[in-house]
């Protein structure tokens, strides 16, 4: 399909794009390489249709085509989930949480989160986003070293009592218990929200403990270990509020929904659906319990001490680096990390003292434990070595090593 490209400006960009995600080990735990067929939906005959509305019942003509396309991502997501209810339109995590909420609770109600700095994320109320600025939120946060108290929430849930408690994580490496996290809202009369977006391939896979037997809403990203387009779904066992989150999304939160992201979708779930898929999702998980074990060995504090799931976060203020600096050095190697604020940090987000290290995409590429050892080293090198690196020689030795793993097209 890129051959087609006729923009010559553009089309240099993407084909720089793509020489640059080959040969970069891409160890941000928020990325993954999603397949041929699941980049070919984005660019169908689908991304001109207008279809406001919901297979059945749309403001324009033309949707005989459209409907069917939506209830195949519908059915394949209930299938993958073991859901009844699904609304496959949001655009965003963003946009799918804001519709959550708006489902379930009105302007000014009160909302129990993990805070942004401790590993929550901007729509779970940061004052900077809609979430923070619409809605009263307070946060609990993670012990000193990392884990979620599930006394404290308890414990500030009847202080505060929230209307939603939600449960879901940007940077926390370790088992959620959501059926802990159902009981508290029960005790407190709230709605359990689980944002799943970065699990939701290993609970899919069955990888993880099932929020839906729990909560009330689940949303989740599609692009993150579900390994689809970029987008958002919201899911739920309950009729009634079913119905809210169908209005909230439209014409509450979106106007037209992105059919031919929707196709994407609705290839990525039937992906999903293959028990390869699931062997993927172990070997996710395997690949990131050896690098924390392997970077533990070289010297690195691991938030929590280790991770249960496809990330994990290095508290890096024994070497003397701050995350930006670290992330800058390793992204000059060929090495994509994001930086992490660690529970307590004295440092501002910009700044921060650790960086998150995820293994979705390296296990896409095919990487397993005995690779992982040579990106342990890498990291091991170039942060130890930083004041006398030498650049060239290092970032050429990553390309080399990871150009060996091409980025698939196709997941067998
Ligand atoms: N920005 C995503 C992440 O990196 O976790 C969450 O939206």
């Amino acid at each position: 399909m890129i051959k087609e490209i006729k923009d010559k400006e553009v089309l240099s960009l993407i084909e720089q794009e793509k020489e640059r995600e080959n040969k970069t080990i891409n160890l941000i735990a928020s990325e993954n390489y999603s397949s041929l067929d699941v980049r070919n939906a984005e660019t169908s005959f689908f991304i001109n249709k207008y279809a406001e509305g919901y297979p059945g019942k749309r403001y324009y003509s033309g949707c005989i085509y459209t409907d069917k396309i939506e209830n195949l991502a519908i059915e394949r997501c209930k299938n993958l989930f073991n859901v009844k209810y699904v609304n496959v339109q949001p655009h965003s995590g963003s946009q799918a949480n804001m519709a959550a909420y708006f489902s379930l609770i009105k302007p000014k109600d009160k909302i129990l989160s993990l805070s942004l700095d401790n590993g929550g994320h901007l729509t779970h109320g940061s004052p900077v986003n809609f979430s923070g600025q619409l809605f009263n939120f307070d946060h609990y946060s993670l012990t000193k070293d990392g884990f979620l108290d599930y006394d404290q929430i308890l414990s500030i849930a009847k202080k505060f009592k929230p209307k939603v408690i939600v449960a879901g994580y940007s940077a926390y490496s370790r088992t959620i218990d959501f059926k802990k996290f159902r009981e508290i809202a029960d005790i407190v009369g709230a709605f359990l929200l689980s944002d799943i977006s970065h699990i939701s391939g290993l609970i899919a896979s069955n990888v993880h403990p099932d929020p839906f037997k729990y909560s009330h809403i689940v949303t989740s990203t599609t692009h993150k270990t579900l390994r689809g387009p970029r987008g958002a779904v919201i899911m739920t066992n309950d009729s009634d509020i079913f119905e809210n989150i169908q209005k909230s999304v439209f014409p509450g939160v979106q106007g037209g929904p992105l059919e031919n992201v929707i196709a994407s979708k609705a290839i990525a779930f039937g992906e999903d659906l293959k028990d390869s898929f699931k062997s993927y999702s172990r070997d996710i998980i395997a690949n990131s319990k050896y690098l924390v074990e392997a970077l533990q060995v070289r010297g690195f504090n691991i938030v929590s001490g280790g991770s249960d799931n496809h990330l994990f976060v290095i508290d890096l203020r024994n070497f003397d680096i701050t995350g930006k600096e670290a992330q800058d050095l390793l992204e000059l190697c060929n090495i994509n990390v994001s930086k992490s604020l660690i529970p307590y940090d004295k440092n501002k987000p910009w700044i921060a003292s650790g960086i998150r290290l995820g293994t979705p995409a390296i296990t896409s590429r095919g990487l397993k434990t005995r690779e992982v050892e040579k990106v342990a080293d890498f990291i091991e090198q170039i942060i130890k070595t930083r004041k006398k690196i030498d650049i060239k020689k290092i970032s050429t030795e990553v390309e080399d090593f990871i150009t060996k793993f091409p980025i698939p097209d196709y997941y067998v």
